[in-house]
């Protein structure tokens, strides 16, 4: 038996969910559940917050994940990636006031960013020579400029709808995100032969998609 722990309700789970249901893999996932084994595969599935899921990937709570690459880079977590799922895609991007004048990323020098992403936005800037000050804040980072919390701000992107109704504009690209499969980097044979197999039947659902995709083109 293999146990993967997926997001319990988010932006991760409907997609994660599809994709194990599309691989003929039956199981409950009711919203009340939070946990539920297969009846036709050995998978157990923990339904967990997603900041929660590297963790216990990396103790060997869970075998297996569901994750954002974003979660999973800004906390360095030691766990293996061993799929690129294409789905919950989006950036990290920097975005200030719509009216200032972007010249670079020298604009951010001296300046205050208010983000939920501190080690990324950081790694970013210090690579590219600029000396700024982060500021971590768990949600709601688009309201940091207009209140006097932050300059700037670094935050998740995916439509810009956000950007644009907190009167911001995205001037620099730090990260791209998908959804990706995680595992512990310790499986034993039984548990590699299980997620192999897992593994298999994702591939041949993500290449029935993209000669749909191709066909419909
Ligand atoms: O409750 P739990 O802790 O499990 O979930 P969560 O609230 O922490 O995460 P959730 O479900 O919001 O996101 C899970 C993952 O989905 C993220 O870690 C990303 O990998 C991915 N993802 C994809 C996104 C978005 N798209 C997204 N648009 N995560 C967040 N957003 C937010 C963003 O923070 C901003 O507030 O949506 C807003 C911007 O969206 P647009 O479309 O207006 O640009
Ligand atoms: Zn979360």
């Amino acid at each position: 038996m293999l146990r993967i722990a997926i997001q319990k309700s988010g932006r991760l789970s409907d997609d994660s969910i599809k994709l194990f249901k599309e691989c003929g893999i039956k199981f409950e996932s009711g919203s009340s559940k939070l946990r539920s084994v297969s009846s036709n595969f050995p998978l157990e599935f923990l339904f967990l917050r997603d900041d929660d899921i590297p963790g216990y990937v990396e103790d060997g709570v869970a075998d297996i994940g569901v994750i954002g690459l974003n979660v999973l880079e800004e906390n360095k977590k030691k766990v293996d990636i061993v799929k690129e799922l294409g789905f919950s895609k989006c950036r990290l991007s920097l975005a200030i006031p719509r009216n200032e004048n972007y010249t670079g990323l020298n604009y951010f020098e001296g300046k205050n960013i208010a983000t939920s992403y501190p080690n990324l936005t950081n790694q970013f800037l210090s690579a590219n020579g600029v000396k700024s000050q982060t500021h971590e804040i768990s949600g709601s980072v688009e309201i940091a400029p207009s209140i006097g919390l932050a300059d700037a701000i670094c935050d998740i992107v995916s439509t810009g709808g956000t950007l644009l109704s907190n009167g911001l504009k995205e001037v620099a690209e730090v990260f791209k995100s998908q959804a990706v499969m995680i595992s512990n980097s310790s499986l034993n044979s039984e548990k590699k032969a299980i997620l192999d197999k897992l593994l298999f039947r994702i591939d041949s659902v993500q290449k029935a998609q993209d000669r749909k995709s191709t066909r419909l083109n």
